[in-house]
């Protein structure tokens, strides 16, 4: 399958929703007869795939979570015997959510495809050098921005995470035009580089950043002291990784390919299909996979779809910047916080005074929770006097308490102090959990 489908990303709405329903139909029938598991979630609602004719039958169709995937771990939701699968990827399973999930060699390259995409709308061509530094392994991050740029053509470094002196070098030395990795460590990797002083060494135009939520402060941020464009991609293991959608050149929302997926919006405690422009939990089924075909996958994504039309002549919805997981959502003293909006007011303080480093510490006192904020100052201002110091915490108490309606503690804390992610960032630490 050709990897750029200019027909397919520009085709007409009415025509993308009919193919939808079409493979939708397909797809159910297909899933039916082939994962007992889903056949008894069906037939628990009294349905079989002839009550399903199209995209209007899609809010009949039962749910799948992570509970099911847990449930149903490892083989229960496959439905391709083995032989027929040739790769698993994996999630890391850190908060004993492992998720396991299988692909044909269809699978893969309809997921490649999807990256290529990505890389593509971010600008890629065969004329560049794309540096992957998403781990590699069970990790889809590395294994599908891998298999995206080898369709562009681009020359491929598959780096993996890790060794930044190494990363830097060889993006010295081998001139690497596109960069994918987690936005933290693009942002760690650009205060590396601007550090070592040798940015002019660089010849990065743009980079392809996601697997964790990242603010529009934080895209400032890289994209002044990398003077790239900095793209946001979002996937998930569950639907085969990077590429479920990808952001074009008008950085405003991610295209979803909806010639793989059908997306829904439903409000999260009822399970009601919201209107588009509603914020809620995205819901996706895959409507071409083989291996794994999830149906009305329930991601705990919570964003908002947009089917105006985009400047750059794409036609697939745009999903918003998730604003984090709805189980990442804290609720404080009684108020729902996402972490993404304390990085919002962090990085709109002064870029100089403190760096994109920061840690979200909740706990409880006397019955009541606690929150501290611990963030990284610059180098400049630990040589200020002390007095600055404590001014820029005031300030940032602040704007939180006007942003989330909440006091915090906000303490700043010494350069180089906070650990570095390679992968995804730990930037919450609840001790009510504990
Ligand atoms: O993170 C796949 C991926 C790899 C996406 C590389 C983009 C780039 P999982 O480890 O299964 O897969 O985690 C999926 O990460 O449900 C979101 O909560 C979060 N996530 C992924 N991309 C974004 C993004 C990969 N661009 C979970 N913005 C998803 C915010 C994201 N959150």
């Amino acid at each position: 399958m050709p990897m750029y489908q200019p027909e397919i990303e520009t085709m007409p709405q009415e025509q993308i929703r009919a193919r939808q329903g079409e493979l939708l139909v397909k797809q159910v029938r297909y899933v039916y007869d082939n994962v007992p598991y889903y056949r008894a979630k069906m037939e628990a609602k009294g349905l079989t795939p002839d009550d399903i004719h199209g995209l209007e039958d899609l809010h009949k169709l039962p749910f799948l979570s992570k509970s099911d995937l847990r449930e149903a771990y490892p083989y229960g939701l496959l439905a391709r015997p083995l032989k027929d699968c040739v790769r698993i990827q994996s999630t890391s399973g850190t908060t004993g959510r492992r998720v396991v999930a299988f692909y044909t060699q269809h699978d893969l390259d309809l997921w490649e495809d999807c990256c290529a995409r990505a890389i593509m709308a971010a600008g890629g061509t065969n004329e560049d050098v794309c540096h992957v530094c998403y781990g590699y392994g069970l990790f889809t991050g590395g294994p599908g921005l891998n298999g995206g740029s080898h369709k562009v053509g681009c020359l491929t470094l598959p780096m993996s995470s890790g060794n930044t002196d190494r990363q830097i070098q060889f993006m010295c030395d081998l001139g690497a035009t596109i960069l994918c990795c987690t936005p933290s460590y693009a942002a760690f990797l650009a205060e590396s580089i601007l550090e070592r002083g040798v940015k002019d060494q660089i010849k990065l135009k743009a980079g392809i950043f996601g697997a964790e939520a990242w603010s529009e402060e934080m895209r400032q941020d890289i994209q002044n002291k990398l003077g790239i464009k900095a793209y946001d991609i979002y996937g998930l293991t569950e639907l085969s990784g990077p590429g479920v959608s990808y952001e074009c050149s008008e950085q405003h929302g991610m295209h979803i390919c909806e010639d793989h997926f059908i997306a829904e919006i439903i409000d999260p405690d009822t399970g009601e299909v919201l209107p588009d422009g509603s914020k809620g939990e995205l819901v996706f089924t895959a409507i071409t996979k083989e291996a794994f075909p999830l149906i009305r996958y329930r991601t705990r994504d919570i964003c908002v779809l947009d089917r105006t039309p985009c400047a750059c002549g794409r036609t697939h919805v745009r999903m918003s910047k998730p604003m984090g997981r709805s189980d990442d959502m804290l609720i404080i003293r009684g108020v729902n916080v996402f972490p993404t909006q304390i990085e919002e007011v962090l990085l709109k303080v002064s870029g100089e005074s403190i760096t994109p480093n920061y840690q979200i510490i909740v706990g409880r006192e006397n019955n009541t929770d606690t929150l501290d904020i611990n963030v990284e100052m610059s180098e400049k201002m630990f040589s200020d006097d002390i007095r600055s110091v404590e001014n820029l915490e005031k300030e940032i108490v602040s704007k939180l308490r006007s942003m989330l309606g909440i006091g915090a503690k906000v303490h700043l804390v010494n350069p180089k102090t906070i650990a570095r992610s390679e992968g995804k960032a730990q930037r919450i630490i609840d001790n009510r959990k504990l």
